[in-house]
């Protein structure tokens, strides 16, 4: 059974197994939670990102994927790398935006990843409605069949948060 909860505020303060970043799929970094993550992380995290677009991702992480790497001074082992959908009025993204979750839990299963804390993907700079994020997030999760004990959704705002909060309830 995994647990649910929820936390509002910055997530690269959270302490986890995992914490989960929403990319790009370059995975060189960018504004949002990727920039906070790779600030306060620090460099070797893009360090390995490198590497895994020298070795792996040439052509970039595809969209909802998912990679791990360490999560340098972050209070974690590792960071799951996911990159969301842009949101799109005329184009039904979110089975994207699901697999997004899905395969940031399968990756922190093969990492034996307990705790994992995700920020609310693709609803920052890539559009996704808030409302709509928190449903597929929820759902994601809770029809994941994962190891993983705990997710927990860090939450920057308010408005994120009370979203979150009424699909949970
Ligand atoms: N902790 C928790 N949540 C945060 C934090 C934080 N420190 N900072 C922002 N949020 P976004 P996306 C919230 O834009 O929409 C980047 O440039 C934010 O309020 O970080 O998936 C990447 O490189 C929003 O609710 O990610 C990509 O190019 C949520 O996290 C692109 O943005 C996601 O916002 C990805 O866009």
């Amino acid at each position: 059974m995994t647990t649910i909860t929820l936390v509002q505020g910055d997530i690269t303060g959270q302490s986890a197994d995992a914490i989960v970043n929403a990319a790009n799929s370059s995975l060189l970094g960018g504004g949002g939670v990727d920039g906070a993550i790779h600030r306060r992380g620090g460099p070797e995290i893009l360090a390995e990102c490198r590497g895994l677009r020298a070795s792996q991702y040439g052509k970039g992480l595809p969209t909802g994927r998912a990679v791990a790497t360490t999560a340098g001074r972050l209070d974690a082992r590792w960071v799951i790398h996911t990159v969301g959908p842009v949101h799109s009025a005329g184009e039904d993204r979110s089975a994207l935006l699901a697999s997004c979750y899905r395969e940031s839990l399968r990756v922190a299963d093969e990492l034996g990843a307990r705790t994992v804390a995700f920020p609310a993907v693709s609803t920052g700079v890539y559009g996704w409605p808030m409302d709509d994020g928190a449903r597929i997030a929820v759902e994601t999760v809770r029809g994941a069949r994962t190891a993983v004990e705990e997710v927990r959704f860090v939450l920057f705002d308010d408005r994120a948060y009370a979203a979150f909060a009424a699909r949970l309830a």
